[in-house]
C-alpha cells in the first residue's frame, strides 16, 4: 500500500504547522465568541476570570482559560452546555459514566459531518479502503463507538456490517461467512472473540480479517502483539470521548508511533493534574482539549483525565499532526497502593511478558490491617493450572518478581481457572478497589 493511498486528506493532515495554527487562532476565536455568547456556562466562567473572548489574540492566551470538567457537565445537565437551540441539533449521544447521570453530548449536521471525515482519516490511516467489509462489534447506542466508526467507513466507501457487540457465536460466523476484512471493537472483546475462536477451532489464516481497530480503552503493547497473533491482523490504537467528539480525536496510521491527532479540530495541551499547569512539550500528564469547529457542544480547556505524551516531531508517514502516546488510563484509575502509582495497563505489561499467563486479569485492592494489598488474579494456561503444587508456587513467586522489580511494588498473585474471569462485549472492567467500602 502506497503511502499516498493511506491519508485520507493530505492539505489538513500534512499542514505545516505555521498554517495549523494560523488556523487553530482563527477557529478558536470563533468558538469563544460562539460560548460567550451562547453557553451561560461559559460566560460566568468568563466572567470570573475577567476574560474577554473578543481579547485573545493569541494561541498562549488560551493559557488564561479556566478549565471545564466533568463537574460542569454534570451541573449543567442535559442540555445546558448546549450553543445551539435544539432545532439545530440531529443527534445525541452521551458518556458510557459508570457513575451518576451520563453526560450529554449533541452534534449539528456540520459537527456529524465533521465526525464522519476524522473518523475516515484514522481508518484510512490504519490502511482501511473500499475495499473492505468492516465489521463494527462496538455496541450500536448511546455510546459513540458503533456510530462514529459506521459514518467513517461510509464515507470511505467500506462496506459496514452494523453487527453490534455481542453473542459472540454469530460475530464469527457472520465474520466467516461473510468475510469481514476489519474488525472494530474494544481490545478486550477482540479477545474474547480470539478466545472463541479457538475454542471452535477457527484458524485465523481462515478468515478474510486483516486489520483491527481497536479503541475505547487503555491496552498495552503486548496486547496489541496478543490480538495480532491470535487474530492475524494488524491491530490499531484509535481515541476519543464522547465529551469532545467520540472515536476520532486521535487515531494510528501504520507507523504506530503514536495516534495522529485532529489538531486542526482540538488544541491539545498537557498539564500537571494535581496542580493544573501546562506542562513544557514532551511531558506526561493529563491532556486537556479545546473543540474548535463544534457547534452544538463546544468544549474549552476539557480536562480528559488521560494521561498521556505527545510528540511533534513529522511521522514517516508525512503527517504533521502530534501524535498522542498510548494512554496509560485515565487519572482516575490509577492506583496508588503502599504509595506507588500504578495503572492497569503497566501490570498488564509485566503479566504478558510471562510465559503461560493469559490476557485475563483483575486487580483486587484492599486494606488489610491498615496495609494495602494489591491481589492480581490472573488466568494461566492449563499446563500451568493443573501444574503440581511446587512448580504452581515457583511460578507464581516468578511472576511476583517480575512485577516487584517492574514496579517496585509487592503483590500476591492468585492464579485462577482458564476462563473464571469474566469477559467483555465493551468496555473492560479489571479493577475492584475495596478500600473505600
Ligand atoms: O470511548 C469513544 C471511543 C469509541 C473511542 C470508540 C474510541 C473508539 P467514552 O465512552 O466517552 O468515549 O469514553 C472515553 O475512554 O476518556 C479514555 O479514558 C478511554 N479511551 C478511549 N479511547 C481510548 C484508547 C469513547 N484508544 C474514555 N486508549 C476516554 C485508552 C481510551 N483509553
Amino acid at each position: 500500500m502506497d503511502r499516498a493511498s493511506t491519508i485520507w486528506n493530505a492539505d489538513a493532515e500534512c499542514m505545516p504547522r505555521e498554517r495549523l495554527c494560523e488556523l487553530q487562532l482563527r477557529r478558536l476565536q470563533q468558538t469563544l465568541l460562539s460560548v460567550a455568547k451562547n453557553v451561560p456556562c461559559y460566560q460566568n466562567k468568563f466572567r470570573e476570570t475577567g476574560f474577554v473572548a473578543e481579547d485573545l489574540k493569541t494561541l498562549e492566551d488560551l493559557g488564561k482559560l479556566p478549565f471545564t470538567t466533568k463537574e460542569d457537565l454534570r451541573l449543567n445537565y442535559p442540555y445546558g452546555m448546549f450553543a445551539v437551540p435544539m432545532r439545530e441539533v440531529v443527534r445525541i449521544h452521551s458518556s458510557s459514566g459508570t457513575t451518576g447521570k451520563p453526560t450529554v453530548v449533541g452534534y449539528t449536521r456540520q459537527d456529524i459531518q465533521t465526525w464522519t471525515e476524522l473518523v475516515a482519516r484514522f481508518m484510512t490511516a490504519a490502511g482501511v479502503t473500499n475495499e473492505d467489509i468492516v465489521h463494527i462489534a462496538f455496541g450500536y447506542g448511546l455510546f459513540t463507538g458503533a456510530f462514529g466508526l459506521h459514518y467513517g467507513s461510509e464515507a470511505i466507501g467500506a462496506s459496514v456490517i452494523p453487527i453490534s457487540g455481542g453473542n459472540t457465536d454469530k460475530q464469527l460466523m457472520i465474520m466467516q461467512d461473510y468475510r469481514s476484512s476489519a474488525l472494530v471493537c474494544t481490545p478486550s472483546y477482540g479477545l474474547t472473540i480470539a478466545d472463541r475462536m479457538e475454542k471452535q477451532g477457527i484458524d485465523p489464516q481462515s478468515l478474510a480479517l486483516r486489520v483491527g481497530l481497536f479503541g475505547a480503552e487503555p491496552w498495552s503493547e503486548q496486547m496489541r502483539t496478543e490480538l495480532e497473533q491470535r487474530l492475524g491482523i494488524i491491530a490499531t490504537d484509535n481515541y476519543g470521548l464522547s465529551e469532545i467528539m467520540g472515536p476520532g480525536v486521535a487515531g494510528e496510521c501504520l507507523c504506530r508511533q503514536g495516534m495522529h491527532l485532529a489538531e486542526d479540530h482540538f488544541i491539545a495541551e498537557i498539564i500537571d493534574p494535581d496542580t493544573g499547569v501546562v506542562l513544557p512539550q514532551g511531558s506526561v500528564g493529563e491532556l486537556v482539549l479545546t473543540s474548535l469547529t463544534k457547534q452544538a457542544f463546544p468544549m474549552i480547556r476539557y480536562r480528559t483525565r488521560d494521561i498521556t505524551r505527545l510528540a511533534y516531531d513529522t511521522c514517516d508517514c508525512g503527517r504533521t499532526l502530534a501524535r498522542m502516546e498510548k494512554t496509560r488510563g485515565r487519572s482516575d484509575d490509577m492506583l496508588i497502593i503502599k504509595g506507588v502509582n500504578v495503572f492497569p495497563t503497566q501490570i498488564e505489561e509485566v503479566l504478558l511478558q510471562i510465559e503461560g499467563c493469559q490476557p485475563h486479569y483483575q486487580l483486587v485492592v484492599e486494606r488489610i490491617n491498615n496495609q494495602d494489598q494489591l491481589e492480581i488474579q490472573v488466568e494461566v494456561n492449563e499446563k500451568i493450572f493443573f501444574d503440581e503444587m511446587k512448580q504452581q508456587r515457583a511460578f507464581v513467586t516468578e511472576a511476583e518478581k517480575k512485577i516487584h522489580s517492574a514496579l517496585g511494588l509487592g503483590v500476591k498473585i492468585k492464579l485462577v481457572e482458564p476462563a473464571s474471569i469474566t469477559r467483555h462485549e465493551g468496555k473492560a472492567c479489571r479493577v475492584f478497589d475495596r478500600r473505600s467500602r
